[in-house]
């Protein structure tokens, strides 16, 4: 699927609130997670062809609610969660982060998809680790997207991406390479969500 259309629906902050808002609408969903800074917000720019959609910060760590979005009127809901890791966030709202978070995926019925972003130049954190941890503990199913992927050559994605696949005991298949700068794996995404549709 292309994303023709995206809107913003609501920031949330409290899982009582995710509740109230997702009883709206019957679509599947969908969700970006990842580490502080990793690309989220410029992923979901990128994927629905729309510059200040999801406000991709200079400053990590400014995505603290998790932000709906509407994709094709009605087609899927998208959710921007807030990103882990930010070493200078003060360990209450490292705690805040994690209750969310984990309340959402274990209660999002709708969720049909988990975008899993990792920055290609590194290797998984044990918070990444984490976050897998969660999708396989309840079941959902994931997809990990190796982002920044422009900042490499050929050869070191190679490398990367098998870096990538040993850390996180995920096959290479279900690792898509991508950048947000010149579009690799975009169509990649579409196809992923044509599958999310067609369940
Ligand atoms: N070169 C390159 N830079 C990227 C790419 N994706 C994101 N960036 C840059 O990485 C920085 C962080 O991007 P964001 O999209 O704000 O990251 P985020 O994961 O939403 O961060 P939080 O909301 O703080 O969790 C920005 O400076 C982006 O321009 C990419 O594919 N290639
Ligand atoms: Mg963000």
């Amino acid at each position: 699927m292309k994303i023709t259309n995206a809107e913003f629906i609501t920031s949330i902050a409290a899982l009582s609130k995710y509740k109230e808002a997702s009883a709206r609408y019957e679509c599947p969903e969908i969700c970006v997670a990842g580490r502080s800074n990793v690309g989220k917000s410029t992923f979901i720019n990128c994927i629905t062809g729309r510059k200040k959609l999801a406000k991709a910060s200079v400053t990590p760590g400014r995505t603290r609610l998790i932000n709906l979005f509407d994709l094709n009127r009605g087609a899927l809901v998208l959710a921007d969660l807030p990103g882990y890791g930010y070493a200078a966030a003060p360990k209450s709202e490292r705690q805040s982060w994690a209750k969310l978070i984990e309340g959402y995926l274990g209660t999002s019925e709708k969720l049909k998809r988990v975008f899993a972003l990792v920055d290609i130049r590194h290797e998984p954190t044990a918070l990444d680790k984490q976050m897998l941890k969660y999708l396989y503990a309840y079941n959902i199913p994931f997809n990990v997207i190796a982002t920044k992927a422009d900042k490499l050559s050929k050869s070191q994605i190679h490398a990367a991406v098998q870096t990538v696949s040993t850390s996180l005991a995920v096959g290479r298949d279900d690792i898509i390479v991508f950048s947000s700068v010149n579009g690799t794996g975009k169509e990649e995404v579409e196809s992923v969500l044509d599958s999310v549709l067609s369940i």
